[in-house]
């Protein structure tokens, strides 16, 4: 427990410290479940190390901190869980590299850049397929999912739970974008817009004219402040407490990809762990999503409000301008589609329409 705590209070300083007076506010978010379950059995200790891109005030680390309660408590102590916010060890792509060959235990990227370990991950990357939140987590439950899930077999990475990074909304320091048009400017001066490192982002963004760039998320604050690119796409809840609307003037509510976490943990890591070891972190790492899925909607509902009080001015697009984005990107599903799989596709949508 002792170990537990301290990790704690090291990453609510951390927290308290970056937001200052501009997040004296939080949301009122849930609290997450007492933890049950049996104390497991006594099978040495382990400290795991474990990085991510987000703050530390964001539903993914508060989630984590979640996870590693969960396994403290239930190993009494023997297992416990440091967490390295904000890009501190490496961007998604190199902390997954790093799970190949062991120096790092644990990591918690979004689905897009893992698209090179296991391709079936770009369904989630097509742009307007989950239109609803209850669709988006009945498709991270289902059994296409944890086929997904299953596909990292091979690659060194042992992936264990899939959870919301959500629905991404376009912000940029130029102009209000409202339709297509906006994106692609007049004269062909469209937006230069960062994307994840993932092909069908850059698909999307090129098709509706704008400049992609892809670029790792800890690099994205400096270069939208330096004017490398115009702007960016991520849930409220990551604009807010990333701080970019402190560079970017301009939001849409665009919506126009959902795309989830996954939680995984380094295959030598795992092989370490006896039976009732990986049975907890399995466990934990599921009971952490679920509540990351509930705070994230909680979060990025009450952050799209912070934002527009701190001045960032965010455009609520209606049925009709969603429908023009929706229309503009179809050839981004001419063009993907086939390399994604038809029938994979066909799966999720019906999943979609069963939880519309
Ligand atoms: O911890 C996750 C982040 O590193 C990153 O995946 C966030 O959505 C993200 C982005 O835009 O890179």
């Amino acid at each position: 427990m002792k170990i537990f705590w301290r990790n704690t209070l090291t990453l609510a300083g951390a927290a308290s410290l970056s937001l200052g007076m501009a997040y004296a506010q939080s949301p009122d978010l849930s609290d997450p479940p007492a933890i049950e379950g049996d104390v497991v059995g006594d099978h040495g200790s382990h400290t795991l190390r474990m990085g991510f891109g987000l703050s530390e005030s964001s539903p993914q680390a508060l989630s984590s901190k979640y996870f590693a309660e969960i396994l403290e408590q239930r190993s009494e102590g023997r297992i416990s869980v440091n967490l390295f916010p904000n890009s501190q060890l490496g961007d998604d792509v190199q902390m997954m590299e790093m799970l190949q060959t062991g120096s790092l235990d644990m990591t918690y990227p979004s689905s897009s850049p893992a698209t090179t370990y296991v391709s079936e991950l770009a369904v989630f990357d097509l742009p307007f397929l989950l239109p609803t939140r209850e669709a988006a987590v009945a498709v991270m439950h289902s059994d296409a999912a944890q086929r997904m899930l299953d596909a990292f077999e091979g690659t060194g990475i042992k992936a264990l739970t899939f959870s919301e990074n959500g629905y991404r909304q376009l912000s940029n320091s130029a102009r209000a974008v409202e339709s297509p048009e906006d994106v692609a400017g007049q004269g062909g001066r469209g937006l230069s817009v960062r994307t994840m490192e993932n092909p069908v982002h850059l698909s999307i963004w090129e098709t509706l004219g704008a400049n992609p760039t892809p670029m790792a998320f800890g690099e994205l604050f400096s270069a939208m402040e330096q004017g490398v690119v115009d702007g960016q796409e991520n849930p409220w809840s990551t604009i807010l407490t990333s701080n970019f609307h402190e560079v970017q003037d301009y939001g849409s509510e665009t919506r126009h990809v959902y795309t989830p976490f996954i939680m995984m943990m380094s295959q030598r890591t795992w092989d370490r762990l006896a039976p009732e070891y990986q049975e907890l972190v399995q466990e934990a790492a599921r009971q952490s999503a679920e509540y990351e899925i509930q705070i994230s909607a909680e979060y990025d509902d009450w952050a799209r409000e912070q934002l527009e009080e701190r001045g960032m001015q965010i455009s609520r697009l209606d049925d009709d301008q969603i429908a023009a984005f929706q229309e503009a990107v179809q050839p981004v599903y001419d063009q993907w589609a086939p390399r994604i799989g038809e029938d994979l596709i066909a799966e999720i949508q019906e999943i979609v329409e069963a939880h519309q």
